[in-house]
């Protein structure tokens, strides 16, 4: 890895010092420097008009009591948050999270990396997230409604169509997003497009649950095509079985590849013959049942799970994380190296730790990061809110169509920026240059802000 730029140092130091226990975004944060000192020392009024120690501060954070009463009559109490990161291009946009592991600083972490993915996305989207550390772990349907109408009866006044759009993300998919639009629509007296992820027939989009998975396999291919090679007949393994590992499962399967592998939190299944047709559709039932473990997978097609085990140990040429970040350590990144993997899409956000990512970005495999190969499910969530501002709706093909254009854009913005800073091929340094630019000359027009 390179050194930082004087200045980029200056600022993660004093972030580290004001935040020293926030270390999933110190972690973003410095990721991110590392790659922009060429661009810090060739504009120098982006230090003088101190454009770093503005892009990592959020603009505003919401936090907020969140009660809500379990089917036992219980009372439950959690805390809500919503982080607006930037608005320099668009209105606030990022999904919220429902795990029991958030808490400010994962939030501020996620805003900051959303931030410069809706960047290279091209859209007019600024950067947010937020959620809470509720647990849907076997929680009913009632249970969920009642805390998504608590957590949304606080939120409501700070949100909205042209201001702050949140979506979807681990925990939180088409059931809450419809529980939160019922009460935000009878708070506000407005049916709206204040969130993303809608079902199909009330304000939502085509290809919306599949599009993070689908846009993965799409930059995946791109990034094979610059070796003249393709997801066809590739053996893959893949993390996590909620909906982004659903999307990649589908979409590496009908473009010739085959996945051997899922995981959770309770370990990882192999299934040498290849994850497809019913198993892929069982996936949804996994989702459902709210239990949030694999190993129901394991039994009911009878193949190997491996408790507590993550699936990097597993011989494959491609690989997929698409559970959540620092999923994957520097001994994990070791093995996938050892058994020949040649190409590492990053799908969930910042899943592999510091070192993972040096010894990733050390060998000569190909590697992407999170904000650039999972930047379809929010390019997506861009595509609803044109739906819905403009009244109509766009046919499967056509969403299909503009979000492959997207993703082979990033692609090719990514290889363009690394060449320039004198990185060729470094996906990592290329998505950092090409967001942070654009936001950064975004807030440098609009003054001091
Ligand atoms: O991490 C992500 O990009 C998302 N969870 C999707 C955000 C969105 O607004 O669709």
């Amino acid at each position: 890895m390179n050194s930082p730029h004087p200045y980029c140092a200056q600022v993660l130091q004093s972030l580290t010092d004001k935040y020293p226990w926030e270390k999933p975004f110190l972690q973003a944060v410095n990721e991110v420097f590392l790659s922009i000192g060429v661009i810090v020392e060739k504009e120098p009024i982006f230090k003088h008009e101190r454009i770093l120690e503005r892009i990592v501060e959020p603009e505003r954070i919401f936090i907020f009591r969140v009660p809500w009463r379990d089917d036992d009559g219980n009372i439950h109490v959690n805390t809500g948050y919503r982080v607006g990161f930037n608005s320099a291009l668009g209105p606030y946009k990022g999904g919220l999270r429902f795990h029991s592991s958030v808490n400010l600083g994962i939030f501020k972490f996620l805003g900051f990396e959303q931030t410069l993915k809706n960047a290279l996305t091209g859209l007019p989207l600024g950067g947010g997230k937020g959620g809470s550390d509720f647990n849907p772990r076997n929680r009913s349907d009632r249970e969920i409604e009642n805390f998504c109408q608590s957590f949304m009866t606080s939120l409501y006044p700070h949100i909205g169509p042209n201001t702050d759009v949140p979506a979807g993300d681990i925990g939180v998919g088409a059931r809450e997003i419809g529980f939160l639009f019922g009460q935000y629509k009878r708070l506000k007296n407005a049916w709206e497009g204040v969130l993303t992820g809608k079902g199909i027939d009330w304000g939502g989009s085509y290809l919306r649950p599949e599009a993070t998975g689908f846009g993965a396999a799409y930059f995946a291919e791109e990034m094979l095509k610059t070796q003249g090679d393709s997801l066809d007949r590739k053996t893959v393994a893949v993390s996590g079985f909620g909906n982004v590992a659903w999307g990649v499962a589908t979409k590496v399967t009908q473009m010739g590849g085959k996945v051997v592998t899922l995981s959770g939190p309770d370990g990882f299944v192999h299934d040498p013959d290849g994850i497809d047709g019913e198993k892929i559709d069982y996936m949804l039932t996994m989702r459902r049942s709210n239990h949030d473990r694999v190993e129901d997978y394991a039994q009911q097609f009878n193949v190997d799970f491996h408790p507590a085990k993550k699936p990097w140990g597993v011989a494959c040429d491609v690989a997929f994380p698409c559970a959540c970040e620092n999923e994957m350590d520097e001994d994990d990144a070791r093995d996938l190296l050892k058994n020949g993997c040649r190409c590492v899409v990053e799908v969930a956000n910042m899943p592999a730790t510091q070192e993972a990512m040096d010894v990733l970005l050390e060998s000569a495999i190909l590697y992407s990061p999170g904000k650039a190969s999972n930047a379809a499910g929010v390019a997506c969530s861009g595509l609803e809110m044109a739906q819905n501002s403009s009244k109509i709706r766009w046919t499967r093909e056509e969403v299909d169509l503009r979000l492959r254009t997207i993703m082979v854009d990033i692609h090719e913005t990514c290889l363009r920026a690394a060449a320039q800073a004198g990185h060729t091929g470094n996906y990592f340094t290329g998505a950092n240059i090409a967001g942070f630019i654009k936001v950064a000359n975004a807030m440098m027009d609009h003054g001091n802000t």
